[in-house]
């Protein structure tokens, strides 16, 4: 499984022609041509040699009633939840909803989470969704899940999540495991990377713009791609509001943060600013950006800054002389963009280029100091070539990186100081081994990798594909997700997880780090705005409640839960009231969570121990309708149930 044979040989050139074959070659990769390169097959038919170590798997094996040693954060991309796994159990543990709708937990339905969703969200878009007929948007697409940090390591307090499909940045806070600010940004167009600030805290929170358009898009400027900017944004991660951002030239792809709390850097597969395939890959170079954080905070305070849509954004775009932000020349295409945990080097995976640039982060001084030298060359520290389609690099904490080669469909391992010494002429290999994964590996993570804390024990090779390593599903198949115990210098398989669509970025968090409550606190401020309602109806949401609060059409039905009964065993409304049902689940006892759901209605809500939740419709219909209890509480779950008598219109 570890072997170095496959090392490519081959210059970048030679094996990517012209810039148009670049991207010919990442197509080849995913599906037709792949024949022409002996890429795709060629994984198939060898990558047996990592799966079929499982000897010693048992050594990992999580035994019933053992608990894993790490969390693992995993996004989801377009499922737009956050699932909780165990490491190494690969368990999955809980799905966290977040810009998706949830049956289960009625998130995305509660008035407790619509709230959450249109706290921070711009006019524009709640008239938008108003002239569609809905209060939010239901779907996303998030990508990358991280921890916030103090120290340069993970302090437990919150996770914070993108959403590329509605430009949004959510936050879960870690001690209920729940979303509770959705914060959509201004300016900016698709969030796609995030990070924590990393150094001295979680401060701000990174998010880059992928895609471009006009700095004021109110469709006077359409087809004009000369005219399109695209904007980095700093969220304070206390608030969840946006601090500042930065207009920039080129979009945005990946994003990281130093130690030091200096820099921000940003990779940009369209320093062309191509609107078509052939235009995106026609340099053999884009960029990544730095940004100077202390530099971005004066021109704030100095006032160099335009305001749009109540934002400061400092013009950071190539070409202004101003010290807010630099580009460095990278090939090709460039993708993953990860901070090394000795504090020094930034790597960056080339994706069209077999390269990963490594950048000494404390050389940029120099750059933004001086105008006129070459940023790449003053910057670069090595470029080792390391095989096809180098997307994301995590860190063993012990001065090796691992990168995954999608094209390959294989792990590599080097080393960075090796690396280093090969670009200043020594004749050393950086590449330390080899590791087949199934197949075509996007993200990777290792545990605490991200951190000043990563301990080298376990890698996680997130695989875009899967083929055929699970039994057949339909023509939709599965991601295949791989956990590795690190030895020494190989890699060795220990698990094969098939997922659903489709986790891009994971992190694996020491579980000590991770201290969620067992049940609600009463006072918890999910709920705040509805115990001011209550106390305005004169209710105390803390008691057990039977109330029917008549406000015109409006009606609020108050009512608490204890296994296994709901305190009313029925209401009545009349025909086109609106209904809020508010419900307090008194039970505190731990895992002794009910539900309401109001059949024939499209209602379903979680009540975990001690929360307050509550949902708003409208009783259109008149007739008798049962709600019941969708989580099994106890012996009597069943007869957990109850109606609404919905009395016709005029009687
Ligand atoms: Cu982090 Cu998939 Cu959005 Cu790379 S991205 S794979
Ligand atoms: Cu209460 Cu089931
Ligand atoms: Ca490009």
């Amino acid at each position: 499984m570890s072997d170095k044979t496959n090392k490519p040989g081959i210059s970048r050139r030679g094996l990517l022609g012209a810039t148009a074959g670049g991207a010919a070659l990442m197509g080849a990769g995913i599906g037709g041509g792949a024949a022409r390169l002996g890429l795709m097959g060629g994984a198939a038919a060898l990558g047996t040699a990592a799966a079929t170590s499982g000897a010693k798997a048992a050594d990992y094996h999580v035994g019933p009633g053992q608990l894993d040693e790490y969390y693992g954060f995993w996004s989801s991309g377009q499922t737009g939840e956050m699932r909780i796994l165990g490491i190494p159990s690969m368990r999955e543990l809980m799905r966290v909803p977040v810009f998706n709708r949830c049956s289960a937990t009625g998130w995305g339905q509660t008035n407790e989470s619509i709230r959450i969703h249109q706290e921070k969200m711009l006019p524009q878009t709640r008239a938008f969704l108003e002239a569609n007929g809905k209060q939010i948007h239901d779907n996303g697409d998030l990508h990358h899940v991280h921890m916030s940090f103090t120290d340069g390591t993970y302090d437990g307090r919150f996770l914070f999540m993108n959403d590329k499909a509605n430009t949004r940045v959510a936050r879960i806070r870690t001690d209920i495991m729940k979303c509770d600010k959705i914060t959509e940004i201004p300016n900016a167009k698709a969030i796609h990377g995030l990070r924590p600030q990393k150094y001295p805290r979680t401060g701000y929170v990174f998010a880059n713009g992928e895609d471009e358009g006009p700095m004021i898009n109110d469709g006077t400027i359409l087809d004009d791609p000369s005219q399109y900017v695209n904007f980095f944004t700093a969220l304070d991660g206390d608030t969840m509001e946006v601090a500042w951002q930065v207009m920039v030239s080129g979009n945005l792809d990946n994003t990281d943060a130093d130690y030091e709390g200096k820099w921000a850097f940003s990779t940009s597969y369209n320093s062309e600013m191509g609107m078509n395939l052939a235009e995106m890959t026609a340099s053999e170079m884009d960029h990544v950006v730095v940004f100077n954080i202390a530099a971005i905070e004066r021109a704030i305070a100095e006032g160099d800054y335009i305001e749009l849509q109540g934002v400061k954004v400092v013009d950071g775009r190539k070409g202004k002389n101003k010290d807010y932000t630099r580009y460095i020349p990278i090939p090709n295409n460039p993708h993953g963009c990860n901070m090394a945990p000795d504090r020094k080097h930034l790597c960056i995976g080339g994706k069209l280029s077999p390269t990963v640039s490594v950048i000494d982060v404390t050389k940029l001084d120099l750059i933004f100091a001086d105008d006129s030298l070459d940023p790449r060359e003053t910057v670069l520290v090595a470029e080792p070539e390391l095989g096809l389609g180098p997307l994301h690099t995590a860190f063993d904490g012990q001065g090796n990186a691992f990168t995954t080669l999608f094209l390959d469909s294989q792990i590599v391992k080097w080393n960075i100081d090796a690396a280093i010494r090969a670009y200043n002429g020594e004749d050393v290999d950086p590449i330390i081994s080899k590791t087949d994964v199934h197949y075509q590996p996007g993200h990777n993570s290792t545990s605490m990798g991200e951190t000043l804390e990563a301990d080298g024990k376990w890698f996680v090779s997130m695989n875009k594909f899967s083929k055929d390593r699970f039994l057949n599903v339909g023509p939709l198949k599965a991601e295949n997700e791989q956990l590795f115990v690190i030895e020494g210098d190989n890699l060795r398989l220990v698990h094969d997880g098939p997922t659903f669509a489709e986790p891009h970025d994971s992190i694996i968090v020491r579980s000590d780090i991770v201290n969620p409550l067992h049940v609600y606190d009463r006072n918890d401020p999910t709920w705040a705005e509805t115990r001011r309602i209550a106390e305005a109806d004169g209710v105390d949401i803390d008691d057990w409640m039977e109330e029917v609060v008549r406000d015109g059409n409006k009606v609020r039905v108050y009512m608490s839960s204890m296994a296994p009964n709901f305190s009313m065993e029925s209401f009545t409304v009349k025909e086109g009231d609106e209904v809020t049902v508010i419900i307090t689940n008194l039970d505190d006892i731990e895992d002794l969570a009910h539900g309401f759901t109001m059949g024939d209605h499209g209602v379903a809500f979680e009540l975990s121990p001690n929360q307050t939740a509550s949902a708003t419709f409208v009783a259109a219909k008149p007739g008798v309708y049962w709600y019941y209890c969708q989580w099994f509480c106890h012996a009597l779950h069943m007869e957990m149930r109850g109606r609404m008598f919905v009395e016709p219109k005029g009687t």
